[in-house]
């Protein structure tokens, strides 16, 4: 158990995430809270009901080290009402049913008023997941030690589609994984089911993810096959009381691998049939199954393009077939071919934006926040805005994949929110991405948001005890994208590791930092791709050969000169995909914000920075600038020792050791090989590399996690 205030705090594993229902140390708050719940009305009418009945009985055991007080009427006062007015009759006299009228399927009230001569508290709802995600949020209050005397809080979800993607593979590697194993345990499913998969259901529901795509885009077509069927069907049945649905990824070839056809070809009639018996075959074992996730001609995948068709083509056969069951394909827009030798940033564009328009109604399009790849930054991506007759999704990612893995604490709602507050001006001034992905903008019905899991069967869920903060800030985001980074920072770190102000500051400040540190000694300035090859741990600026979009020197193209990729008209001519002003923003270096300044430019490493250094010497100050603040987000947390039980704080503070590591690691690499360039000694007011390049380069790391499924054959 956890203590309520001082002294040595036990250990804990990290297991409970944000719920860990902190008990409310005596005083004030304390006497407040068992006075506004002395009773409670919760018909527990369905398994959604009950579940959120056993989350409040577990909940204010533990908060308040008090039983649920059942009751079937308002009593008293300090009664709280839980449910919806169709089938909860006492919930009448609150008279919510203006609000209610614009909540929808999934949003909630939650009001205290004075009722029937008592001061009560309602948590209503339209249907009962709407009930549990109002309970989840009622949790919250009192997990962050809010007042309760004048709740008033109506909110529903602004995008439809809130959903994780795993890429976890059917041998139970994760693609770009950093906490251990899969979750799903195919072998022992569906006779074994594990507690985890409630768990992170009920995860989920608290911060309002509906659904969750079990299997990885890159695809193994042996899903669809009833023997995976059948599990993930147990696993549907599970999430479901928690609002939770199930989706599959479809590997294009399908028909062909376990179909026994012998083309996938999206317009033959055998392959249409295929696909429309397979989705009832789904239906019958998934009666709610949400739909198919997939990626087609992409990094070597089977598609539409191999019979000549378009993505919109590939996407309708799928659409087709889930239209009668009310299931919806997401296709995702990372699509790029590495025989188009232009710019790898333009492809996806330039394939998809012709097609606007042409899709089905239930299908959208998965677009990554930034033309490239989940970059530590990235422009955001010139597809939002560009197809108005498109409902487009944002695909997040939460796994570290290009962010250190799960060694570096990067907390990401900075990240996401620069993109989903990119002003696209396409439709005009304040034609935000938030408003494309929400459908807002352009009036479409179906919206979602995605985010990459990164959750594995490690005992804390996410590997780096602050990496569940970028699960946790997904949700929010995806439920409201007007949350701001510091708020979500500060609910996640009260209710994961303590509501102490002083330790809610300042680890908040450190979180908020982050994600520019890892810019700085990674990639600042716009730069990009420069990782290692293949399982991109560390820096590998150097790499070149193969395929040349795989490489670095094909995105940093360093040389005598100068730095970084022009796209300008003189060059790819990528701005030309942004809508105006942002396409005259940065196609013009003057103007052209500096952190993007080399994603756009090649620069001469003798131009003058806003800062009066030369290019060459910004370099080394951001890449110190980085290094520097891992520093000081190690002092930070040294300061904060006490706050945190002992086991957590050694496990991040063994980790910030890493990544002070890894970021001078960064740092050194990139600047040794940039200066064979350059020329130009790195400044002695910095810390100058005590190794040489060859060093660097010479690096060989092996069995990285998060590799792709080695497959045989
Ligand atoms: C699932 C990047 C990753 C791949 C990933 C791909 C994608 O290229 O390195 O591992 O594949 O993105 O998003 O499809």
């Amino acid at each position: 158990m956890n203590q309520t205030s001082g002294g040595p705090r036990t250990p804990e594993d990290g297991y409970e995430l944000w719920l860990r229902y902190e008990p409310v140390a005596p005083g004030p708050r304390l006497n407040e809270y068992r006075a506004a719940f002395a009773q409670v009305v919760l018909e527990p009418a369905s398994p959604t009901l009950r579940a959120a009945h056993d989350e409040l009985a577990l909940a204010l055991s533990r908060m308040l080290g008090a039983p649920l007080p059942p009751a079937t009427h308002i009593e008293r006062d300090g009664t709280l009402v839980i449910g919806m007015p169709a089938s909860l009759p006492q919930l009448a006299a609150f008279d919510l049913r203006h609000d209610l009228s614009a909540v929808g399927d999934e949003g909630y009230v939650i009001r205290r008023q004075h009722v029937q001569g008592k001061d009560c508290t309602a948590i209503a709802a339209n249907t009962d997941r709407g009930v549990l995600y109002g309970m989840f949020h009622f949790l919250r209050q009192l997990q962050t030690r809010q007042p309760v005397h004048n709740l008033n809080i109506i909110s529903a979800p602004r995008i439809k589609y809130r959903m994780l993607n795993h890429w976890d593979n059917l041998d139970r590697t994760v693609e770009r994984g950093y906490a251990g194993f899969s979750l799903w345990d195919w072998h022992k499913l569906p006779d074994y089911l594990s507690p985890r998969y409630t768990d992170y259901a009920r995860a989920n529901a608290s911060i309002g993810i509906n659904g969750t795509v079990l299997t990885n885009v890159n695809a193994n077509a042996l899903i669809l096959t009833k023997q995976y069927l059948v599990k993930a069907a147990a696993l549907a049945d599970i999430f479901r009381p928690y609002g939770l649905r199930v989706f599959l990824t479809a590997r294009f070839s399908a028909p062909i691998e376990i179909g026994g056809l012998t083309t996938a070809d999206p317009l033959d009639p055998a392959v249409i049939a295929w696909w429309q018996a397979k989705a009832a075959e789904i239906y019958a074992h998934i009666p709610d199954f949400g739909g198919f996730v997939v990626k087609a001609n992409s990094e070597g995948q089977p598609g539409p393009h191999d019979y000549d068709r378009s993505h919109a083509e590939g996407a309708n056969l799928l659409a087709d077939a889930l239209a009668p069951y009310g299931g919806v394909v997401i296709w995702r827009a990372f699509v790029y071919d590495e025989n188009v030798p232009d710019d790898r940033a333009k492809q996806a564009y330039d394939d998809l934006v012709p097609q606007d328009g042409r899709f089905r109604p239930n299908a959208l399009l998965q677009v990554k926040n930034g033309p490239v790849d989940f970059q530590p930054r990235e422009p955001y991506h010139p597809m939002f805005g560009a197809m108005p007759h498109t409902p487009l999704m944002l695909e997040l990612q939460l796994t570290q994949e290009y962010l250190g893995c799960a060694t570096h604490l990067v907390y990401l709602a900075p990240l996401f929110k620069e993109t989903l507050d990119a002003d696209t001006g396409c439709a005009g001034p304040g034609s935000l991405v938030a408003h494309v992905i929400d459908g807002s903008l352009d009036g479409h019905t179906l919206s979602g948001m995605a985010g990459v899991s990164n959750i594995g069967c490690e005992r804390n869920w996410c590997g780096h005890p602050f990496a569940a903060a970028n699960w946790f800030a997904f949700g929010r985001l995806a439920w409201d994208h007007r949350e701001t980074s510091g708020r979500i920072a500060e609910d996640w770190l009260r209710m994961t590791f303590s509501p102490d102000e002083r330790f809610v500051t300042a680890a908040r400040d450190m979180m908020l930092e982050s994600r520019e540190a890892v810019v700085n000694y990674m990639t600042p300035l716009g730069l990009h791709h420069i990782m290692a090859y293949d399982h991109h741990y560390g820096p590998g600026p150097w790499v070149d050969g193969g395929r040349a979009d795989w490489t670095s020197v094909y995105y940093h193209r360093a040389d005598a000169d100068g730095i970084g990729f022009d796209r300008t008209p003189g060059g790819s001519d990528a701005v030309s995909q942004y809508c105006s002003p942002y396409r005259e923003l940065v196609a013009d270096l003057d103007t052209c914000p500096e952190a993007l300044l080399l994603w756009f430019h090649h620069v001469p490493w003798q131009h003058v920075m806003k800062s009066g250094r030369t290019l060459w010497d910004e370099l080394c100050h951001k890449y110190n600038e980085g290094v520097a603040s891992v520093r000081q987000m190690q002092r930070t947390w040294e300061s904060l020792a006490g706050h945190v039980d002992e086991a957590r704080f050694e496990h991040v503070r063994a980790l910030l050791r890493i990544q002070e590591q890894e970021a001078r690691w960064w740092r050194d690499a990139c600047l040794l090989y940039f200066q064979t360039f350059s020329k130009l000694p790195i400044p002695a007011e910095y810390e100058q590399p005590d190794k040489p390049l060859s060093y660097y380069r010479d690096l060989k790391h092996y069995y990285v996690p998060g590799i792709r499924e080695r497959r045989f054959g």
